[in-house]
């Protein structure tokens, strides 16, 4: 007697017919516990439910266990691996040659707060469209555990050594800048990092995430202050942050005088309730001074900080050209042997 076999469900597939898969990357090769192995995989997720197409999308990064992590993502983008702290300057180049892509860049905090720090410094200040996330663990992984920029005064190496120097907080330096869109969150935070990118996604200037990301190899114990304990214990949030995406229509209702709007360029709306007395992410001072105050105090701040949507990005004040430079032919962007013939007989 036949029996009846039961048609296997549909798989689920996200607004433009993709499948979580498709947003899938190659195997990780980053130690099993790994803060950054859960930012890639949030990637994907904020990647398939905004129905970003994936070939729409540049990964850029630079050295380390963080910048490797692009390789586990979203196999179908295009990637570039830059050299160690040079991402931002290889970003700078691709954005301009085709503004329609969506820039994501993955780096350390080794590879922005130390070796990249110059080129980190002139893409905040340029307000480039692209989202750039700061996999920061304290410590420069790759190379073994030793301390980064980004280090806590009084955080302790497994080794004993303690570190005696300040730490370079990314998020303050890329508000004081011109960063348009500025938040921490950690690793271990699952709904808070997916919300926060899916927001990012839909932010057309600089949106700097600082990630607190756990390395489990070299900074995980006793007296590391970027450990999954110590983040459980010290993480104070400053905002719940809600995102509808523009494509859900839906009515979007919010409680009056606590919560912050935010209609985002594509029509998308954040909303950010308020968590921490000094918080208001549309004043760019305050944002700053609550960062500088929580700086001793123990907490590690996490939440949108700051967000602006009326900055003109970088490419919007080079008035360039509607098409992207690199789909333009040979005739547009080169002159012609007569113009340069012309130039040559003023010249004699
Ligand atoms: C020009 C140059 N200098 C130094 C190095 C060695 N190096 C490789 S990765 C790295 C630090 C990476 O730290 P981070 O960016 O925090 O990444 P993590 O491994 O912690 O994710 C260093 C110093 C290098 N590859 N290139
Ligand atoms: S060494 Fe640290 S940063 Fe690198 S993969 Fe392992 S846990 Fe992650
Ligand atoms: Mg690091």
């Amino acid at each position: 007697m036949a029996t009846a076999t039961a048609t296997p469900p549909a798989p689920k597939t996200n607004r433009i017919g993709l499948q979580v898969l498709d947003y899938r990357g190659g195997k990780t090769t980053l130690c099993a516990g790994c803060g950054h192995n859960a930012i890639s995989e949030r990637i994907i997720d904020a990647l398939y439910e905004m129905g970003v197409q994936p070939e729409r999308v540049m990964k850029l990064s630079g050295i380390g266990c963080s910048s490797k992590s692009p390789a586990y993502f979203l196999s179908r983008a295009h990637s570039f691996n830059s050299v160690h702290g040079r991402m931002p300057s290889v970003a700078t180049g691709a954005v301009l040659a085709n503004r329609t892509m969506q820039a994501l860049g993955v780096s350390g905090d080794g590879d922005s707060a130390s070796i990249g720090m110059g080129q980190f410094v002139h893409l905040m200040r340029r307000n480039l469209p692209m989202i750039y996330i700061v996999e920061n663990n304290g410590v420069y992984g790759l190379t073994k555990g030793q301390f980064s920029a980004t280090a806590d005064l009084g955080s302790k190496l497994k080794t004993g050594v303690i570190n005696d120097l300040p730490p370079i907080d990314l998020c303050q330096m890329a508000i004081d800048l011109g960063a348009t869109f500025v938040g921490r969150s950690f690793s271990g935070d699952k709904k808070q990092l997916l919300t926060m990118l899916k927001a990012a996604i839909a932010h057309k200037g600089t949106v700097l995430l600082d990630v607190i990301s756990p390395c489990v190899t070299f900074n995980d114990h006793e007296g590391s202050t970027k450990s999954y304990k110590y983040m459980q214990e010290h993480d104070e949030l400053v905002s719940e942050a809600g995102f509808v995406p523009s494509f859900e229509d839906i009515n979007v209702e919010y409680e009056e005088g606590s919560t912050y709007n935010v209609t985002m360029h594509d029509g998308s709306h954040l909303s950010l309730r308020k968590l921490h007395e000094e918080y208001n992410p549309m004043d760019r001072e305050k944002a700053l001074n609550m960062l500088i105050e929580a700086t001793g105090k123990n907490e590690v701040l996490t939440g949108v900080f700051y967000i602006n949507t009326e900055k003109p990005t970088f490419v919007e004040l080079l008035n360039l050209v509607d098409e992207p430079l690199a789909t333009l032919p040979e005739s547009r962007v080169r002159p012609s042997k007569a113009a340069f013939d012309d130039i040559m007989t003023r010249l004699q």
